[in-house]
């Protein structure tokens, strides 16, 4: 069993239109067990740390903007393949190509406000993981039945 950990944020779209609840409520219902969160402004440096494989891209600029333009929600989810489950959760990048069910496939319009950023593989997550939280992220046993009845 691949038990993974997986950086998902939240982008400033998603908060302002009142979707973080909705999105962690799936992921929770999925099964991946929520490590870390926060609420956060996201400072120049940091955006273009977050995304510097896209920095010779067209959209570079528009989309370190966009995400410094206002607060994200950036959370860490471990769970068994929690890479590839979040991944298939939120849809492909284009929320006009994203099927229905996925969070960009009910939520999303364009692909400069797709909501959701997720990371693509265990090594990306291992480095955003580090970027966003440092040694925050915490570990713990998850005992539900401890907590109701
Ligand atoms: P993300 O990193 O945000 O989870 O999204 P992704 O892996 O599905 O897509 P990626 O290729 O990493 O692109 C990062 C973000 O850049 C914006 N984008 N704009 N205008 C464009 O053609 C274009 N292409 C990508 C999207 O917001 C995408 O999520
Ligand atoms: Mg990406």
């Amino acid at each position: 069993m691949a038990i993974e950990k997986t950086f998902v944020m939240v982008k400033p779209d998603g908060v302002q239109r009142g979707l973080i609840g909705e999105i962690v409520s799936r992921f929770e219902r999925k099964g991946l067990k929520l490590v870390g969160a926060k609420l956060m402004s996201v400072s120049q440096q940091l955006a273009e740390q977050h995304y510097a494989e896209h920095k010779e891209r067209p959209f570079f600029g528009e989309l370190v903007q966009f995400i410094t333009s206002s607060p994200v929600f950036a959370m860490v989810w471990e769970g068994e393949n929690a890479v590839s489950v979040a991944r298939t959760m939120m849809g492909k990048t284009n929320p006009a190509e994203s099927a229905p069910g996925t969070i960009r496939g009910d939520f999303g319009l364009t692909i400069g406000m797709n909501i959701i950023h997720g990371s693509d593989s265990p090594e990306s997550a291992d480095r955003e993981i580090a970027l966003w939280f440092g040694n925050e992220a915490l570990s713990y046993d998850k005992a539900v039945d401890v907590w109701v009845g």
